[in-house]
């Protein structure tokens, strides 16, 4: 099985994105399971075309994305992707769209085709602090999310889901915000790809 595995590079003014840092040290996942990695860009047009462009090249079963959620409390299962972009900051590209549609004949949204409930139960069981998200954004994550679940809608992929990360420790020591450890957002990438054939 292939899986084509984001993350992202930093924005905002971080130096770091725990969302490729993780994605680049997963190494324990099941036998016969090949893991091709990509690192995006935080911009709206690159990152869309470079996961298209991956897609198309290297044929995966399954695309797992990954991105960093500054704020929030643990591993968020996302549930849905939505066919909208409103940026609260420029992307690194200085691309700042306002409740504008990612695709004009696309759905209003897609759901995440992992299976949350069984992959919130194996994160618990890990006592790694998870949960399931019902929204990822409008912004360069979401975007990246609804272009994976579109190829899966067109049959090009078998699965497709988004996973937020929290800030790293070191991030988060100066805002006052929760974080988790990296080889923490490690293991709950490793456990999600033992349990991609549950059945959600
Ligand atoms: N997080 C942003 C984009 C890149 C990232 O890591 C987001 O949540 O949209």
């Amino acid at each position: 099985m292939k899986i084509l595995l984001t993350g992202f590079e930093p924005f905002g003014g971080e130096s770091i994105n725990p969302s490729w840092e993780a994605v680049r040290l997963v190494r324990n996942v099941p036998e016969g399971m090949d893991i091709v990695r990509l690192r995006l860009p935080v911009t709206f047009a690159g990152a869309r075309e470079s996961l298209r462009a991956a897609a198309r090249e290297h044929r995966p079963d399954v695309i797992l994305s990954v991105g960093q959620a500054g704020g929030r409390e643990g591993i968020s299962l996302e549930r849905i992707a939505v066919n909208l972009m409103d940026a609260r900051i420029p992307d690194n590209a200085g691309f700042q769209p306002v409740d504008e549609p990612l695709y004009a004949d696309g759905p209003a949204a897609y759901f995440s085709s992992l299976p949350l409930r069984p992959l919130l139960a194996a994160l618990q069981e890990a006592e790694i602090p998870a949960s399931i998200s019902n929204t990822a954004g409008l912004y360069v994550c979401n975007a990246v999310f609804y272009e994976a679940a579109r190829l899966k809608a067109q049959g090009k992929v078998r699965l497709a889901g988004f996973i937020h990360v929290p800030y790293l420790p070191g991030q988060a020591a100066e805002k006052d915000a929760p974080s988790l450890p990296l080889d923490r957002m490690v293991r709950a990438l490793e456990i999600v790809f033992e349990n991609l054939g549950r059945k959600g």
